[in-house]
């Protein structure tokens, strides 16, 4: 299928990709053999979920949420052929850092990476009198130089854009709680040295059903011509707890903080058991999407119920028509 949407990225031939189911009316689609990764590939993993993975080097390197059967939250490094069968340290990642406060482990989850020019950077929830935003770098997914943490306690999901706006690097979040907070909007940040954050911007808020609870950003935006394309998530409150669907909106490309258009409905939420039954139960939590600029192919990482690793897939032409046809 070729793409009337520019896509703004590089080739991805080896993209991992399972075709439409005949039938399928859904923009966005599951992997038949999900989960790709289960909770126990490690053997002192409780589960593996909430991860984070790029292209490199021809295969696919990732940082992944490892928690253990202690219930400690680590994350470690892995690599894949395909995308889809990881290989994954059995260690966690020991960072480099300059300075030994800033250093020192207390816990890290729900990483993400975005390669900038010639670095990937990580960006994680990391613990520091509560959760912030850890940030280090990485060539080659074996050494880490951890930098200062983005944002003062307390702060989630820290996302970056793959590419530098208005001369600065610049970086989604969701200022949060010290618990599992009952709120949540999305805000926009820059930085001119990955250190010193500001220029704080409000992006969007939680509204609605599906996300009428709290809302964070996921993967790495997708530049297209129509905008950068973010995929996020949503909580609902429900009588029996939070349920995280998945959702998608479209931002202006030199102020992304300006919404142009966002889903009124989910494009994927718990259904399958995998999402359903787990360690938290009714949780999609996407962290990453690999894209095919040449296809336009979309496969999106994400955690089902905070115990395995999944894939689902989308085109990103059908995405962008139906974040605008479907906007709030
Ligand atoms: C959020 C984060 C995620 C988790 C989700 C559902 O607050 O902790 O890691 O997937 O809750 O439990």
């Amino acid at each position: 299928m070729s793409s009337k949407i520019e896509i703004r990225g590089d080739s991805l031939p080896n993209i991992p990709w399972e075709d439409k189911p005949r039938g399928c009316k859904d923009v966005m689609w599951r992997y038949s053999q999900n989960p790709i990764i289960p909770r126990d590939l490690l053997p002192a993993s409780n589960s593996i979920f909430n991860s984070a993975v790029v292209p490199f080097e021809g295969t696919f390197a990732g940082v992944f949420r490892c928690d253990d059967t202690a219930r400690d939250m680590k994350i470690h490094s892995g690599r894949s052929e395909d995308g889809i069968n990881w290989q994954i340290e059995p260690d966690r990642i020991e960072m480099l850092c300059d300075d030994p406060e800033i250093g020192q482990f207390d816990y890290a989850y729900d990483p993400r990476v975005c390669k900038i020019e010639d670095r990937y950077y990580v960006s994680w929830c990391n613990g520091y009198h509560g959760p912030t935003i850890g940030m280090a770098w990485t060539k080659d997914f074996k050494t880490y130089h951890q930098l200062e943490n983005a944002y003062l306690p307390f702060n989630r999901n820290g996302v970056l854009f793959p590419r530098k706006i208005n001369g600065n690097y610049a970086m989604l979040s969701r200022p949060s709680d010290n618990g599992h907070t009952p709120f949540g909007d999305i805000f926009y940040s820059e930085s001119p040295d990955m250190t010193f954050w500001g220029k704080h911007r409000f992006l969007m808020a939680s509204c609605g059903s599906w996300q009428k609870t709290k809302i964070g950003p996921g993967p790495i935006p997708i530049e297209t011509s129509e905008g950068w394309l973010l995929i996020y998530h949503g909580v609902l409150t429900s009588c029996n707890g939070f349920v995280y669907s998945v959702g998608a909106a479209l931002l202006d490309l030199e102020q992304p903080w300006k919404v142009l258009y966002r889903t009124k409905p989910y494009i994927l939420n718990p259904r399958k058991d995998y999402e359903c039954v787990g360690d938290v139960p009714n949780v999609v939590f996407p962290c990453a999407a690999l894209v095919d600029a040449d296809t336009g192919r979309l496969a999106m990482y994400y955690g089902g119920a905070d115990t395995v690793t999944c894939l689902a897939f989308a085109y990103v032409d059908e995405l962008v028509t139906f974040v605008k046809a479907n906007s709030l």
